[in-house]
């Protein structure tokens, strides 16, 4: 088995082990960097980072099943936006590496030309990687859904052909839905042709699930909007995609694994199907940043 406790480079980024967060609701501020950066993780990312200033959707915004099975949210997206992030993010890089770990800026963009200006802002703040959430199912707006980019290969196409006239330096990773295969397909061709992605990471979570009578407190919810599914169950499905990755983009873009990891055999699935790292965010939540070390250590 591959040892999971060494530095890796990957794409040309030397991680400090193959583990580190997912963009979730403790990743957003100079505090839960420090305490990222204090982790087991081999690298920090930071995020879901938005151009204006966000708020959490009304009502409960996260649920966990009552056998663990899967967990469910729809935070969406509060963040501190570009007023927060463009003092701060630099701090955040520096937190990183000081213990020796890049840093990753999971950013979401309205449109292109937000997209653009938030991959400026990360590179001039010193982030080594900026990983463009083309996934992030929980943004509604007057009662309709935000579109989940990655589900349509022209809009991804288009996405990176924006952020590619700026030339930017800045390693490039794109986090992609759970998507079914023929969709999956053709967004990988554009994410390879656009010669400007390193890492593919997948996936978010599984959107517009609704809350089941099995999800803990789900009786307490205000919350009727749909919401993105994640955890156990979402294991099987991102596997799929990650295996289904690999056969499909060239080996110069690596593939990030996320989705129902929290413990050692799920990190060594995932680096069978195809992945050279992972992230955890729902484990990180439910069982705190312990999960780090309980993995390396069963290593
Ligand atoms: O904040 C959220 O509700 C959220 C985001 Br931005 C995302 O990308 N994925 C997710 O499951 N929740």
């Amino acid at each position: 088995m591959t040892a999971l406790t060494s530095p890796v480079k990957i794409a040309g980024v030397t991680f400090g082990n193959v583990l580190m967060n997912g963009a979730y609701v403790g990743s957003k501020t100079l505090h839960d960097a420090k305490v990222l950066a204090a982790s087991a993780s081999g690298a920090v990312v930071i995020g879901s980072i938005s151009v204006k200033p966000r708020k959490k959707n009304p009502g409960q915004n996260y649920w966990l099943h009552k056998e663990n099975f899967f967990s469910l949210n729809s935070y969406g997206l509060p963040n501190g936006g570009l007023p927060y992030y463009k003092d701060t993010l630099s701090k955040i890089v520096d937190i990183a590496h000081k213990h020796d770990k890049p840093l990753v800026a999971n950013v979401i963009g309205f449109s292109y030309a937000e997209f653009a200006q938030l991959v400026t802002m990360a590179e001039q703040s010193g982030a080594d990687v900026v990983e463009l959430n083309l996934g992030c199912p929980n943004v509604w707006d007057d009662g309709y859904q935000k579109r989940i980019i990655s589900y349509h290969a022209s809009l991804v196409a288009d996405t990176l052909n924006r952020i590619k006239q700026q030339a930017v330096k800045v390693k490039i990773a794109v986090k992609i839905s759970p998507l079914p295969p023929d969709i999956l397909q053709e967004v990988a061709r554009v994410i390879a042709d656009s010669g400007i992605v390193h890492f593919v990471t997948a996936t978010n979570s599984y959107p517009n699930a609704t809350v089941t009578s099995g999800a803990q407190s789900s009786k307490a919810s205000t919350n009727t909007e749909l919401v993105g599914l994640a955890g156990r169950a979402l294991k099987p499905i991102s596997l799929g995609v990650v295996k289904q990755l690999r056969a499909l983009l060239p080996k110069r873009i690596a593939i990030i694994g996320v989705g129902g990891i929290s413990t050692s055999t799920d990190v060594h699935d995932y680096l069978a199907a195809g992945a050279s790292a992972v992230q955890i965010a729902t484990a990180l939540k439910d069982d705190g940043l312990d999960v780090f070390e309980k993995i390396l250590r069963r290593d």
